[in-house]
């Protein structure tokens, strides 16, 4: 048998050897983005001395005593110079858990701050909490929105999975000391709420996501907007769907806003998500729209299909199907890096510009709805280029 610091030495040597692989495009693409070879995150990433005992007296086999499942849905900051997710990680416990990991480039070498963050509780604890999406508002402060999930009080005795979800609000100015204000107060359950950078009408604005049950998003239509004046006792009053839900489309069952929009000079550019079902179960895939500089709830491109759907291995994992974002990073120089998990169990990055995004918006046919409509579409582009080939061949 391998000694305590034998074993110890091959798991900080992987831990290292992880951690600092150098991270590669993958240039096949289709010109929209660039997927990259590595995850960025995975659970092997989160620090030894999270998993270990590194005490030899109290753990003579040197084995895991706290195991780590996942790390996925994370929202995303520039700070300092510095490419920061707010990860969600998840304890093989099931409880998930906000922490913070830093890369100086943005593609790799994310490495894990030393504790995760502390989120107080409200007088109403949560079981779960998970998927932030951070906002630095113009009234100063960053913000934290995220999904706070309890055992539903009025389910039957039996029933242990019924639930409700809220969203909760933290709030801080050096990311590690985190106020918590009171949960948004909404006539039915939240998930995918997300704060506009900026005021709106003197007002805070959220992109919100209504639904009639846990999972059923049910009437609640798709992704909604609402002002609230008092951030410190936020109450959705009134609510109106800003990107509708459509049937046979990739966000037939669900979608929500993922990251806050990112300003751009033709409008506010943003990234979500669409749900649809099949015999498999539910397929998660990103798309793009864009909403209009002078009225941020008025879409001004909805480009048809998916932006990003999983490829590869990430199709694979503990809920397979699945690609999730909840944030991003535009770069001063208009370079983009998209995080997104993939299967509630690790974290990608994508890179791409402002400019390619908004041209991808505003000049990606939208869905027709209809399978005549989408070959009339094809036909258009055909007629084009083909005369396009005729005129260069002469
Ligand atoms: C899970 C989330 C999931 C939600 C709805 C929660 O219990 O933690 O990852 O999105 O259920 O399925
Ligand atoms: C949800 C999301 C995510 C998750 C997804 C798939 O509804 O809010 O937390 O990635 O389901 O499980």
């Amino acid at each position: 048998m391998r000694s305590f610091s034998e074993r110890l030495e091959e798991v900080n040597a992987n831990y290292e050897a992880l951690i600092t692989r150098k991270n590669e495009p993958v240039l096949e693409g289709n010109g929209v983005f660039t997927r990259y070879k590595n995850p960025v995150l995975t659970a092997a990433h989160t620090p030894v001395f999270w998993r270990y005992d590194l005490d030899e007296r109290a753990n003579p086999y040197c084995m895991e005593r706290i195991g780590v499942n996942a790390t996925m849905n994370s929202g995303a900051i520039k700070w300092k110079d510095k490419y920061l997710m707010i990860v969600r990680v998840e304890g093989s416990d099931r409880k998930s858990f906000f922490a913070i990991a830093e890369s100086p480039n943005g593609i790799d070498h994310f490495q894990f701050w030393d504790y995760p963050i502390t989120i107080p509780d409200t007088e109403d604890p949560a079981t779960n909490i998970y998927d932030m999406r951070l906002t630095a508002h113009e009234d100063g402060w960053i913000y934290g929105v995220f999904c706070v999930e309890r055992h539903d009080p009025n389910a039957a005795k039996s029933d242990l999975s019924a639930a409700t979800a809220t969203a909760g609000i933290v709030r801080t100015n050096d990311l590690m000391h985190w106020d918590r204000l009171p949960d948004v107060i909404s006539k039915s359950q939240q998930r995918n709420v997300v704060l506009h950078p900026e005021f709106v009408n003197g007002k805070y604005a959220f992109y919100t996501r209504p639904q009639d049950g846990f999972i059923d998003t049910g009437n609640g239509g798709g992704i909604g907007w609402a002002l609230v004046e008092d951030i410190t006792h936020a109450e959705i009053k009134e609510e109106k769907i800003i990107d509708y839900r459509y049937y046979h489309t990739i966000k037939e069952v669900k979608n929500g806003e993922g990251p806050h929009p990112i300003k751009t000079p033709k409008g506010w550019l943003h990234l979500a998500h669409g749900v649809r079902a099949c015999a498999a179960g539910l397929r998660y895939v990103l798309y793009l729209y864009m909403t209009s500089l002078e009225d941020p709830s008025k879409q001004i491109a909805t480009p048809g299909g998916y932006f990003i759907a999983p490829m590869g291995e990430e199709r694979i994992g503990d809920v397979s199907n699945v690609l999730f974002s909840n944030g991003w990073i535009a770069d001063n120089d208009g370079k983009v890096f998209i995080y997104y998990a993939s299967c509630d169990t690790r974290m990608h990055v994508a890179t791409s510009t402002i400019d390619k995004l908004v041209d991808y918006c505003l000049n990606t046919p939208a869905d027709g709805l209809t399978t005549t409509k989408s070959v009339d579409t094809l036909k258009t582009l055909i007629d084009k280029n083909l005369m396009l080939i005729k005129q260069q061949g002469k």
